[in-house]
């Protein structure tokens, strides 16, 4: 069976950018596959380092994990920090992981703002902290939205520089598997993952800027739908979307140079499960005046029932905390195997 692993940073409220990019595939990959969902706190210290409430942004994750439909008993749910692994592979991976290579990840010139000298080390090594997530369970399939694309081309440049590096190390253990990449075949210890970044909405933008991604950092609310929004907000968010001053175009073609209607028709075609062009053919010609109460029912119908479930889950969090802890115990004994394998293939006594 094909592992997925998937992660999502406890950084404040979860939006629709997160639910369509990531959390809505999650729970639909876990029919075929053995799948083990990450809440990232680790992560979360790189955005900022004291949080006023860790715990509750923690289980408001987890809440969302459940609500949405995932089962923490088939599969696995549980918080990063509870598995030291993540962070004992991270350096190893710190020092695999090339200078040059970290230089060009986009997110971090991002975040790091126009002051880089004053950003964290942590923030920076974000990419290869990301690496261990997956590999520390020699995962092979992530779901993520294309915003992460860049850190899991990364991830596999650095299982193919272990795999190289370490190949005889590995060969004499016998740790290895047979891979092949390109048309080469490899005898690897870490696979190389695939990202899962298909869909019609892989990056939805902001509601007030359709070239900049929704983010549960934009400092305007009305930027973002959040999971938790109810139904008066997400109308009124939807409402004062900005748009352009033309109707809906009836081919894909007619989206082109036009960000905010191109992410709006984006949005739909993903809640109603359609492509944007049959979405294309059933509102072209029409306004937003048409299409925007559209979206709404929409959005409000695939997340209410998300919201009422998130708040009913985070009313218990003694309940939240026993998955996690059961999430925990169980990713910590295989990623325990991970970790002794790799000590064997560097050569760590322990
Ligand atoms: N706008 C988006 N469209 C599609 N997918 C998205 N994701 C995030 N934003 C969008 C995906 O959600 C997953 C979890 O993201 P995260 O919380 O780990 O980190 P992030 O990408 O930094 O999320 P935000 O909301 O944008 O936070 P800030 O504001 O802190 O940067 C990932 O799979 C991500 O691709």
């Amino acid at each position: 069976k094909p592992l997925v692993f998937s992660g999502v940073q406890p950084t404040g409220n979860l939006h629709l950018g997160n639910y369509l990019g990531a959390i809505r595939k999650f729970v639909a990959l876990q029919a075929n596959n053995d799948c083990i969902y990450c809440v990232v706190d680790m992560h979360a210290l790189t955005a900022q380092l004291v949080h006023e409430d860790m715990p509750n942004q923690t289980r408001s994750i987890t809440a969302a994990f459940l609500a949405a439909g995932i089962d923490p008993e088939k599969h696995i749910v549980f918080n990063q920090s509870a598995v030291p692994g993540h962070a004992e592979l991270a350096w190893i991976f710190n020092c695999v992981a090339r200078i040059g290579w970290m230089n060009r990840m986009t997110q971090f010139k991002d975040k790091a703002g126009k002051d880089r000298e004053q950003a964290s080390l942590g923030l920076y090594a974000y990419p290869s902290l990301m690496a261990a997530d997956i590999l520390l369970y020699r995962a092979t399939h992530v779901p993520v939205g294309d915003d992460q694309k860049q850190h899991l081309e990364l991830t596999r440049d650095i299982a193919m520089k272990f795999n190289l590096d370490y190949m005889e190390h590995i060969r004499r253990t016998g740790y290895g598997i047979d891979i092949t990449v390109g048309d080469e075949p490899v005898h690897a210890y870490f696979p190389m993952v695939e990202p899962l970044i298909d869909g019609p909405a892989p990056r939805v933008m902001s509601l007030r800027d359709g070239t900049k991604k929704m983010s549960k950092s934009d400092a305007s609310d009305l930027s973002r739908i959040n999971l938790l929004d109810d139904e008066e907000n997400i109308s009124k968010k939807i409402r004062k979307a900005k748009t352009d001053p033309d109707g809906l175009p009836s081919e894909i073609a007619g989206l082109a140079g036009r960000p905010e209607a191109d992410n709006l028709v984006g949005i739909y075609a993903a809640l109603a499960d359609k492509s944007k062009a049959d979405v294309l053919a059933e509102f072209g010609g029409q306004q937003f005046s048409v299409f925007k109460p559209a979206l709404v029912d929409l959005a409000v119908h695939a997340l209410s029932p998300i919201t009422t479930e998130m708040r009913r889950l985070m009313a218990d969090p003694g309940h939240i905390d026993a998955v996690l802890r059961d999430g925990s115990a169980r990713a910590r004994a295989r990623a325990d195997v991970t970790m002794k394998q790799v000590r064997d293939i560097i050569g760590f006594l322990y």
